[in-house]
């Protein structure tokens, strides 16, 4: 703290260029940091990201420490541009959606979950206007730098309500449990999102025969301050990403993508982990390899080849990339935990989803799953939208019921009611979502 005092303007600094100011004051253009310089540092662009702008005195708090409310919690709490989300980890900031509020058909922004692997680029570093695209790579013809005016001029525009999920989605319920943010059923939502399909885009620059895999990278830091280092790169096989669903878009309800959700623009392959969407998109790799940027090896967005008992290590080659997401569903309305009038009937609604597939059937039980009654299920309003169900419980006497819900897909696979495959990184439970209900008369 002492050091910043004797530097004349950095108040100022601080407002203009966070950036030029954090080198002055912790040398990460030396990469030499300090403990105490990255925990500050790192703290601190997450949270003025999160906020969406700078941290009034930001640089008297202490080394490592965030504000109260900014504090690693289970309590609701107010993140920019969000409203009622569970902090799961500030550093780096992850957020999720509790199940009641994620009732709307269209996931206002206000509810989407936040998922960042490193650190967010500042506002000050977005500049929609000049914000720029280098496409490349071995099986790219024309290599070029295109702007995301130009993409918006030269493409045709598509708007399409388009679900995704995180890959760790449920880990929480994994024993034994993995490590990893410990997402209970809040990373998934469905909006709007506005652009051009990534395949527009590749037959521009043209493709090269021995292509197999399209790449993104963005515009976020390294946890390590590592400027050489991606927080994440990944990508998709080629035919996933020439599907009419893939899209690379800037805006998200009508609205720019905020901030914190990838602007100016991102990547979104629908139905895919969305680790596969990549935010902040400022270039985009067409691979004759499957792509081998960060986090697509080891053990990162895989799970074993092959059924392994819980609790086993699995060596890096027995593991597979996790591709379409699994059948799922949850309850949205009413909230776990309510009091129902025995004579009326319970209305009761929510979500389904298949990754590539489509939902067939939804099922709900009172009865621990002794019996399933069949909800009503509407269609996907496009492709790889997340689909509406509803139905009425008439509980037959007084008591605790819980309410499960189980959706199947159009191949017959079904949730399980218990946990799926355990897997090392604790990907793709699809298990049933339940609400307890307490009905009195
Ligand atoms: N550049 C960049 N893109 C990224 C990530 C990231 O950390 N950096 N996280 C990925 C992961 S793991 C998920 S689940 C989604 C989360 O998107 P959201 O924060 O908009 O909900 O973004 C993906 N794209
Ligand atoms: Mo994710």
């Amino acid at each position: 703290m002492k050091k910043m005092k004797k530097i004349k303007g950095l108040h100022e600094l601080y407002e203009k260029d966070p950036i030029v100011a954090d080198k002055i004051v912790w040398g990460r253009e030396s990469n030499a940091i300090t403990r105490r310089g990255f925990l500050k540092n790192s703290g601190l662009l997450t949270m003025s990201a999160a906020l969406g702008s700078s941290i009034p005195f930001s640089k008297y708090f202490p080394a490592g420490m965030i504000p109260a409310a900014y504090a690693q919690t289970e309590e609701l709490f107010d993140l920019y541009g969000k409203n009622g989300l569970t902090l799961l980890n500030d550093r780096p900031l992850n957020a999720e959606t509790p199940a009641h509020l994620l009732d709307d058909f269209v996931t206002p922004s206000s509810r989407l979950f936040v998922r960042n692997n490193g650190i967010p680029p500042f506002e000050s570093e977005i500049d929609p206007e000049n914000w720029s695209i280098s496409i490349s790579g071995e099986s790219c013809i024309n290599e070029i730098n295109i702007t995301l005016k130009d993409i918006k001029e030269k493409f045709e525009h598509h708007t399409m309500q388009l679900q995704m999920e995180c890959g760790g989605n449920g880990r929480s319920e994994f024993s034994p449990p993995a490590r990893g943010n410990q997402w209970s059923t809040g990373a998934i939502g469905c909006p709007e999102w506005t652009g051009i399909r990534i395949r527009d885009l590749l037959d521009y620059v043209g493709i090269k025969d021995d292509a197999v895999y399209v790449a993104y990278e963005g515009k976020d830091r390294h946890l390590s301050g590592d400027i050489n280092k991606k927080p994440i790169s990944r990508g998709v096989p080629l035919w996933k990403a020439m599907q009419d669903e893939s899209l690379i878009v800037w805006a998200m309800n009508g609205e720019p993508l905020p901030l914190i959700h990838g602007a100016p623009v991102r990547m979104l392959c629908p139905g895919w982990p969305a680790s596969v969407s990549g935010k902040w998109l400022n270039r985009i790799l067409i691979r004759n390899i499957v792509h081998d940027g960060e986090k697509m090896a080891g053990q990162s967005y895989r799970v074993p080849c092959k059924p392994v008992a819980p609790g086993s290590s699995v060596a890096d080659e027995d593991m597979c990339i996790i591709e379409s997401m699994p059948v799922k569903s949850i309850i949205t309305f009413p909230q776990s935990g309510l009091t129902h009038k025995k004579n009326t009937p319970l209305k009761i609604r929510g979500h389904a989803w298949a990754g590539d597939n489509e939902v067939k059937k939804l099922f709900c039980s009172y009865d621990f799953g002794a019996s399933w009654m069949a909800a009503k299920l509407s269609k996907p309003i496009n492709t790889h939208s997340w689909q509406h169900w509803s139905h009425e419980i008439n509980f037959p006497v007084d008591g605790y019921y819980e309410v499960w819900a189980r959706a199947e897909d159009d191949n017959g696979k079904s949730q399980p009611v218990v946990l799926p495959q355990w897997n090392p990184r604790g990907y793709l439970n699809n298990a049933c979502h339940r609400i307890a209900v307490s009905v009195k008369s």
